[in-house]
């Protein structure tokens, strides 16, 4: 049987050409393997990390109200802000220690004070003295560096 033997060698020798023209195109695109090692440096971490607390954004409101001053205490740090505001007809003060020193504040007007230095600082209305309040400052633990100091 040198026939099938024949066809045999002959679909050998096809698939030998198939696979030579396969593997002469696949190199012939040119396509080099790239086995450059990815460069993974870990610097580029992201700086989230970083205080976005400023302390002087930050502060405490008080509502004068129903002659009274409320909340009567505050407590803040030092370099903040108190504000007050008069929710009454009748015109009040905010008036003593540490500076504190309105003048008539009417219906609606308010007054804002930043504080400097620690300590408590007890306050009233000038026309009515029995209105009292109180400004508790702490020292704050982040201080920013000021050179006038
Ligand atoms: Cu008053």
């Amino acid at each position: 049987m040198a026939s099938g033997k024949n066809r045999l060698a002959l679909v050998i020798a096809l698939l030998a050409l198939l696979a030579g023209a396969l593997a002469a195109s696949a190199c012939g695109g040119g396509s080099k393997e790239k086995a450059t090692p990815a460069a993974t440096s870990p610097a580029g971490t992201p700086k989230a990390t970083q205080a976005a607390t400023t302390p002087e954004a930050e502060g405490a409101s008080v509502e004068i109200k129903n002659f009274a001053f409320e909340p009567k205490t505050v407590t803040i740090k030092v370099g903040q802000t108190v504000t007050w505001t008069n929710q009454d007809s009748t015109t009040h003060t905010v008036t003593g220690d540490g500076g504190i020193d309105s003048d008539g504040l009417s219906k609606g007007k308010s007054y804002s004070k930043t504080f400097d230095t620690e300590g408590a600082f007890d306050y009233h209305c000038s026309p009515h003295p029995q209105m009292t309040g109180q400004v508790i400052v702490q020292k704050s633990g982040v201080a920013p560096a000021s050179p006038g100091n």
